[in-house]
């Protein structure tokens, strides 16, 4: 396999106008308007979210393109360039929680009956949609919450909705939407980084009091890029026997049993860890607590302008994911270990694990050999090559004409 070709991807990026013409065909004029609201990656902070700690994500320049504009008919039309053919409409005033709308249109739906539930969205509020994608489904990028978040943003903004304006409060609907509409018991991680990241930042989340702070992540200043190495192994997490849903009520009973409201209260591992009778909870909780740690030491050094130095922080978190919280794959395993082999100052799988992406800090001029380092690993296996792909610290969610 040595010499198989890096496999480093130019993502298609979607055209504003492109989408706007599309929705123009479809409806016979154009939109209201265009969103985008983006992917993510987080740079630290795995499965601390419903544990009451903190996150560390930046936003992705890929994500969900979405023309739209608003009725008052409470009839929603939505199109997917994705789903070709597979047009949906439903009504609003037909949502409840077991609506019949099912499948990648459930994410829409469950925007709308999260939005009225909420007491947001005025009766008759429907819409005309045309949307479209660069992002990887289940590639651990957070394409749900892209599109949950460009739904709602768009919606809040076309209709004037007072909601436009609190951003915390919309990345709340979103994820009530995911969680209590489409059934992933995911946290708050994924929609506050699609719609409260920023430009050159990351956004340093604590999911207690929902106050964050964009924090400058220098990588052209410092000589670094950022490589997604998407495994191609498809996570999901959206069923309740997920291994994600496993890990949360491992979570939770580990909390309960150590009497504190949720795993970010555990001061001291080495009089908490005793306590344990069950070694599997122990390691979650180990996980759990050094992880809020690396999130902190993380955005010290970023402060700092030490950014080359979160690596060493990537790689530990990648081992706790593995040994401890038991969320990684072979596949990511394999991309890290040879990342770093090959010269990344450290590299950790992103997101919630069992499938999905991995990245990579990377010195300028190692970036093409570790990427031909890692395609060449998974040729050498006979496994599907990933798709690298460099990215920076993009804008959040935002209307773009
Ligand atoms: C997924 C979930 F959606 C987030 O809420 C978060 O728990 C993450 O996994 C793990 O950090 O993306």
């Amino acid at each position: 396999a040595a010499g198989a070709p890096a496999a480093a991807v130019e993502p298609r990026t979607v055209a504003p106008d492109r989408l706007a013409e599309a929705f123009a065909e479809a409806h016979g004029a154009p939109p209201a308007g265009v969103w985008h609201a983006p992917g993510r990656v987080n740079l630290m902070g795995e499965h601390t979210d419903y544990n009451d700690g903190l996150v560390l994500p930046m936003a992705l320049p890929w994500g969900v393109m979405l023309a739209l504009t608003p009725t008052d008919d409470g009839a929603v039309e939505v199109r997917s360039a994705q789903r070709p053919g597979e047009d949906v409409r439903f009504t609003t005033a037909d949502l409840d929680a077991r609506s019949p709308v099912t499948g990648w249109a459930s994410y829409v739906a469950g925007v709308f009956w999260a939005a009225r539930e909420a007491g947001h969205l005025p009766p008759g509020a429907g819409a005309r949609i045309v949307l479209d994608s660069d992002l990887p489904i289940g590639a651990a990028l957070s394409s749900s919450a892209a599109l949950e978040c460009a739904v709602l943003l768009a919606l809040a903004d076309a209709h004037g909705l007072d909601l436009a304006a609190d951003r915390p409060a919309m990345a709340a609907i979103a994820r009530r939407a995911e969680n209590a509409y489409v059934g992933a018991p995911t946290g708050i991680l994924d929609q506050s980084a699609s719609l409260r990241c920023t430009e050159g930042h990351a956004l340093f989340l604590d999911c207690r009091t929902g106050l964050g702070s964009n924090v400058p992540f220098g990588l052209k200043e410092s000589g670094l890029r950022l490589l997604i190495m998407d495994t191609k192994v498809e996570h999901q997490l959206k069923d309740s026997t997920s291994g994600y849903a496993v890990r949360r009520d491992e979570c939770e009973r580990a909390a309960a049993a150590l009497g504190v409201p949720a795993l970010r209260d555990v001061e001291d591992l080495n009089t908490a860890l005793p306590r344990l009778d069950d070694p599997v909870l122990a390691d979650r909780v180990r996980h759990v607590v050094t992880e809020i740690h690396r999130v902190n030491a993380a955005v010290g050094l970023m402060r700092a302008g030490a950014v080359g130095d979160i690596g060493a922080l990537f790689t530990a978190s990648h081992l706790s994911m593995r040994d401890q919280f038991e969320i990684s794959t072979p596949e990511l395993d394999l991309a890290v270990e040879t990342a770093v082999a090959a010269g990344a100052r450290g590299a950790r799988m992103t997101g919630g694990g069992f499938g999905g992406s991995a990245i990579a800090l990377v010195p300028d001029d190692r970036l093409a050999e570790v990427e031909r380092a890692v395609a060449d690993a998974f040729a050498a296996r006979g496994w599907t090559l990933p798709d690298q792909r460099v990215a920076l610290p993009s804008p959040g969610a935002r209307r773009l004409r």
